[in-house]
């Protein structure tokens, strides 16, 4: 069941210019091409929507030193009153929670309801923060000392240099900026390049919140470019932490170039995320958790479900069920109403599935469903496909490896250890599931020999995180954590304490001298 009809380009772009200019970006911000600048384009025809300057290395280089500049005001702004601003955003986000969850689907190709999702996450993580701004604790230790007192100190780290892929364009933004500030710390932002518009707006309300509490305007600054945009605030060493989410390929080259000048990192790379499903699963709830987690976003998460582990006695009926869930699903414009699936970004990205899917057969892997292309007439320079589910005879190259389109691969197996080997034996280590309804499969899928991934779930799917709980995984995906918990950490620089107030100089470890 396939969505007939593609809106205009021509009507997108004025869509897109009426939601900007009601999150206050001024129209000279757009259709300001010029040499080297970036093309902002709609998944959903393929055509272009405008031009837009890229910032020069003059420009990033005057981002980075006002933000570095404001954050030696910001830090001394008490920790509560910085949760004043974010409270602010998470207000103006509410309010322009339509213009920017149809900007999402216009430029990252969401459905309507994944889209205003991605909103309410921005406006989740903005509560967590402000709550936060009260929360910054640290800890008193006993000293062994007698008369001295031993604590902690949590301090504002510096400019946050916040890099951001195209698959949630604003979301995991906020994850880092809300955090960041409240945390006394200040942003440049290097969005995709797939996603400008979206992160046009985002600053703008930002830039509002501040101007609404008297917060210096260089809390915030977006830096619109490709690579060479990123490399700067990758190599400036006025940038204390660099938050990246990408692929492993960019993580390995901004990893070793944070560490060669000792800055911080943290790194949100690919996933490869399995559900494991046991004989004594609920395989209906399975099933939705699985359609959601594999084919949502269209497989563009980096949460997203891509392996199912399943054992042998249920194969057959779990898969009937999920294929035909699959043929429920409905691919096209994800502005109409019913539509589940939406585009690819780009056509590189179906001809990245096509590869994978010509490489899984090629290893012997059948095809149970989907992996056509559609609506090629209508929009052949979109990319729109139906989700692809593979039966794999085994883990191959092509399975251990992230291909960032909607293909499910399924193993089977006999013993839960055998599918716990199978789950951990590729590189990445994200997110992960058990179903089952027997409390020691639960139990042993989140133990230490268990699922080995930052995020293990137990009857519920791989993605869709709430911002509670830290994100983030081990192995390639970079080990980083952002969002929920304790992730502000990553924030802040913790400093010790030791307060000497008798009037004698033990030294510690009994050492004498002097
Ligand atoms: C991502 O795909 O980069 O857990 C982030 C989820 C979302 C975030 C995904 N809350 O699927």
């Amino acid at each position: 069941d396939i969505g007939s009809s593609l809106p205009r380009t021509e009507d997108l772009r004025r869509r897109a210019q009426e939601r900007l200019s009601a999150c206050g970006v001024r129209p000279g911000a757009w259709d300001g091409a010029r040499d080297g600048g970036l093309t902002a384009r709609t998944p959903l025809t393929g055509g272009t929507l405008c031009g837009l300057p890229a910032a020069s290395p003059q420009e990033v280089e005057a981002a980075v030193g006002e933000a570095a500049e404001a954050f030696a005001v910001w830090r001394m702004r008490p920790a509560p009153a910085r949760g004043a601003l974010v409270k602010r955003l998470g207000e103006l986000l509410g309010e322009h929670r339509e213009d920017l969850a149809e900007l999402v689907t216009i430029e990252a190709g969401k459905i309507r309801s994944e889209a205003l999702g991605e909103v309410q996450e921005m406006i989740d993580i903005c509560d967590f923060a402000v709550g936060l701004s009260r929360q910054l604790y640290g800890r008193t230790m006993a000293s062994e000392r007698p008369g001295h007192r031993l604590s902690e100190s949590w301090h504002p780290l510096g400019v946050v240099g916040v890099i951001s892929a195209f698959n949630f364009p604003v979301a995991v933004w906020s994850w880092n900026t809300a955090i960041a500030l409240a945390c006394g710390d200040t942003v440049v932002w290097k969005p995709s390049e797939q996603t400008p518009l979206t992160s046009l707006a985002c600053a703008a309300l930002l830039t509002r919140a501040a101007a609404d509490t008297d917060a210096p305007a260089g809390v915030h600054r977006l830096v619109l470019g490709g690579r060479e945009t990123g490399e700067r605030l990758v190599d400036d060493a006025r940038v204390a932490l660099v938050s990246a989410t990408g692929s492993v390929r960019m993580g390995r080259e901004v990893g070793p170039r944070v560490a060669a000048r000792f800055g911080r990192l943290l790194l949100e790379l690919g996933g490869n995320n399995a559900a494991v499903v046991t004989s004594s699963a609920d395989l209906d709830l399975a099933v939705r958790a699985i359609v959601f987690s594999a084919a949502g976003t269209a497989g563009q998460r980096c949460t997203t479900l891509r392996r199912l582990i399943v054992h042998e006695d249920v194969a057959g009926a779990l898969l009937e069920k999920v294929v035909h869930a699959y043929g429920q699903l409905r691919v096209g414009d994800p502005l109409a109403e019913g539509t589940l699936v939406g585009p690819l970004i780009s056509c590189a990205a179906r001809e990245a599935m096509d590869e994978a899917l010509a490489a899984a057969q090629a290893d012997g892997g059948k095809v149970l469903t989907g992996g056509e292309p559609v609506l090629q007439t209508e929009a052949p320079q979109a990319a729109y496909v139906r989700p692809a589910v593979v039966r794999m005879p085994a883990q191959t190259a092509v399975v251990r490896r992230e291909t960032f389109a909607p293909i499910l691969y399924v193993l089977t197996y006999r013993t839960l250890d055998e599918a716990l080997a199978l789950h951990n034996g590729v590189p990445q280590g994200l997110s992960s599931s058990i179903f089952t309804r027997d409390q020691r499969e639960a139990e042993r899928f989140l133990a230490a020999d268990g699922s080995d991934c930052g995020i293990a779930n137990v009857n519920i799917g791989t993605s869709g995180a709430e911002i509670g709980g830290a994100f983030g995984g081990e192995k390639e995906t970079g080990g980083g954590r952002e969002s929920g918990s304790d992730a502000w950490r990553a924030y802040m620089r913790r400093a010790t304490n030791t307060v000497n107030y008798s009037d004698s100089l033990p030294l510690a470890q009994g050492v004498s001298f002097l």
